[in-house]
């Protein structure tokens, strides 16, 4: 109750901020993207999204938090697209996807900023389609019409099956990291058929939770073309961003 009292006015009381971890081109290891992560410090505590993003769910306020986030995170990127093409990738909730003011917020989120819409990438997750998937594709080509890319996250962790995925215009699949964490263990083989059916899909595909040089040797053998996590930079503050000149994806 205390932190849902807190979550009220964090917007107000500007206790919500955004790090950015860089998505690296496996050829040239320039940032192509910087995905945002949403932070939140609570007496003096940071309290983890996957603790106060349900939370924010549950009491409905993801809403005004979701469209904080999809603000601050255009303003960010329209900023730095002066010295770098790099896009940006802002991870959005089913009930804020699916809530009636989303389409308008990303709207208003592009006007503002002047970000250019294909410098955006909304990331949802595949057990987004379990229910509602009507609702979910109306929106996903709403978003698709004001050529905003879609990146489907945490791929192959859902309940999605492959026939859910088909006629969905998607861009990015982001392999979960799970499957990079044990790449010598099976993870392997189910990055290879991940990256078959990105190809049959068209879309790029994104390995996520690189941590070690023979990680990332390994992926790129395997021909994942963009590398994201610790490896490369902790999700960090814009100020803090090593100055990677990207070339946008
Ligand atoms: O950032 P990690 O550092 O802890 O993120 C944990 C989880 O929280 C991830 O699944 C991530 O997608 C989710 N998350 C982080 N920021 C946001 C956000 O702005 N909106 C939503 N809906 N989820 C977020
Ligand atoms: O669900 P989503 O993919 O949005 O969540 C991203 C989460 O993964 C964030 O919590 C982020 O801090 C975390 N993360 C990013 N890179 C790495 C990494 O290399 N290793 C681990 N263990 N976690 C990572
Ligand atoms: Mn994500
Ligand atoms: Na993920």
């Amino acid at each position: 109750q205390d932190m849902r009292d807190g979550l009220q006015s964090a917007i107000s009381n500007k206790s919500l901020f955004l790090c950015y971890q860089p998505i690296i081109s496996a050829k040239n290891g320039n940032a192509v993207a910087f995905e945002a992560l949403l932070r939140w410090r609570f007496s003096d505590k940071l309290v983890p999204p996957t603790v106060f993003i349900p939370l924010a769910e549950q009491s409905g306020l993801i809403k005004e938090i979701g469209s904080w986030v999809l603000h601050r995170a255009c303003i960010d990127a329209s900023q730095w697209q002066d010295h770098c093409d790099a896009s940006v990738s802002v991870n959005v909730s089913v009930m804020q996807l699916l809530d009636d003011t989303f389409i308008n917020d990303l709207d208003k989120a592009l006007l503002t900023s002047g970000l250019a819409p294909d410098k955006l990438h909304l990331e949802i997750t595949e057990s987004m389609f379990a229910d509602n998937k009507k609702k979910v594709v109306e929106q996903l080509d709403a978003i698709k019409q004001r050529g905003v890319e879609v990146s489907i996250d945490d791929f192959g962790t859902g309940y999605s099956s492959l026939s859910q995925l088909q006629n969905l215009s998607f861009d990015t699949i982001k392999i979960d990291r799970t499957f990079v964490a044990n790449i010598k263990q099976g993870g392997e083989a189910i990055i290879r058929a991940t990256i078959f059916i990105a190809s049959e899909f068209g879309c790029r595909i994104v390995a996520e939770g690189v941590e070690t040089e023979e990680d990332a040797a390994l992926l790129r053998e395997l021909g994942v073309e963009y590398l994201q996590g610790y490896l490369y930079s902790k999700p960090v503050e814009k100020e803090f961003l090593p100055p990677w000149f990207g070339d946008g994806i």
